[in-house]
């Protein structure tokens, strides 16, 4: 049986790689924060008494920033498979956070290269790298495009991507960085501008809500569906070298075109209901981010299905469940 050990489980991209792997016969080892309330609500439907034999799935309390802790844990696991994807993953609260980004999502590659490096060095390790790297290099953008980040977020994964190329070229290491564009899902994070429509409008539609206030509507991007970005990144791991791959839909679409898909779908015209509010904006935007999957759709024959325009509809209608029933899981829906 093979065993991955995944940091930041407890987002987005870390619940559904969790099943991903349970479904494929994994042990998962999880890495969770110890924090004031419960913070597993994406991963509970996952979670096993300890008591019980065959467990496959175990949660360990750590942070990114205690380098000790990293280090215990991967002597004693010795995962065959690594998926580093906790970070401070929102850009525009790296500007108020500029240090602490740098941190999380910059220096915390390194602590956990180096723990892989003493003690775990056969495993192969997943870099969580980011369109955002790309920042002002203008579509579309692949594997040669030059990084011209725009943000502390985009710079911090810069860093990364860059140390995890390093710990390949220098220790032989199996470390590869799946260069992500936008993935999305029912179960995104609520502040991201894509969830932050399609919980409004399912609102809106349900009388709880009357207004909706978004930065800048123009922004450009490609926007996938989750479940299908973390197949991917099982893929690149399963690949026989080590490599950089970018990860995207290849089609674009504006912010305002997925308010109106998303409004559209429960019937609502968003020019009612959206205002402008300046608190949204950037001080340095990203203005287009439209990858070119060619090198992962050859190498590991990854290909996306779900449609940023469909993204909307399914990502607006959960949301109208979730609102009548604040206990509603997705995980019935797709299809692992
Ligand atoms: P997310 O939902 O924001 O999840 C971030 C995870 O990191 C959470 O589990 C969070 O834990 C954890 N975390 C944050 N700070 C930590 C710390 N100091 N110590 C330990 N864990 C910490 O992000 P996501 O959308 O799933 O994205 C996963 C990764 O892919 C991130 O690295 C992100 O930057 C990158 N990425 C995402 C996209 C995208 O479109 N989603 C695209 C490209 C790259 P809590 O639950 O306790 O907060
Ligand atoms: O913004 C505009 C905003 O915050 C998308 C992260 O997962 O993807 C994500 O970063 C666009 C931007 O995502 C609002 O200005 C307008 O142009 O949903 P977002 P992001 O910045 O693209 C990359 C690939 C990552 O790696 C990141 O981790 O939408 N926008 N009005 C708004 N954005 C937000 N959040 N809120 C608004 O009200």
């Amino acid at each position: 049986m093979r065993t991955a050990f995944i940091t930041g489980i407890t987002g987005q991209d870390g619940s559904y790689l969790a099943e991903f792997l349970l479904f494929k016969g994994y042990q998962v080892h999880g890495l969770i924060r110890r924090a004031s309330t419960f913070n597993t609500r994406r991963i509970d439907h996952l979670f096993q008494d300890p008591h019980v034999d065959g467990k496959r799935l175990t949660l360990h309390y750590g942070d990114m920033s205690d380098s000790s802790r990293l280090t215990t844990l991967l002597a004693t696991i010795q995962p065959d498979e690594i998926y580093h994807l906790a970070a401070q993953s929102h850009v525009r609260v790296s500007f108020d956070e500029p240090e602490h980004t740098g941190d999380v999502t910059g220096l915390s590659t390194t602590r956990i290269l180096e723990a892989i490096r003493l003690v775990s060095s056969e495993s192969k390790f997943y870099q969580a790298s980011s369109s955002e790297m790309f920042g002002a290099s203008p579509p579309p953008q692949n594997e040669l495009t030059p990084f011209y980040p725009r943000s502390p977020y985009g710079a911090s994964k810069v860093f990364s991507y860059w140390m995890t190329r390093n710990y390949r070229e220098a220790y032989g290491m199996f470390a590869t960085n799946g260069i992500l564009f936008n993935h999305e899902s029912p179960r995104r994070g609520e502040t991201f501008v894509t969830r932050k429509i399609t919980r409004a409008a399912a609102r809106i539609k349900l009388g709880m809500q009357d207004k909706l206030f978004l930065g800048n509507l123009d922004a450009v991007r490609d926007w996938g569906y989750a479940p299908e970005y973390v197949e991917a990144m099982w893929l690149m791991l399963q690949a026989d070298e080590p490599d950089d791959f970018v990860v995207a839909t290849g089609v674009a679409a504006t912010v305002k075109d997925f308010l109106q898909a998303s409004f559209e779908s429960v019937g609502l015209d968003y020019g009612k209901y959206v205002e402008f509010d300046s608190v949204y904006e950037r001080p340095t935007e990203v203005d287009a981010l439209v990858g070119d999957p060619t090198k992962v759709q050859t190498k590991t024959g990854w290909r996306h299905e779900v449609t940023s325009m469909e993204l909307a509809t399914k990502m607006t209608h959960a949301d109208l469940e979730s609102c009548r029933n604040p206990t509603f899981n997705d995980s019935h829906v797709w299809r692992y």
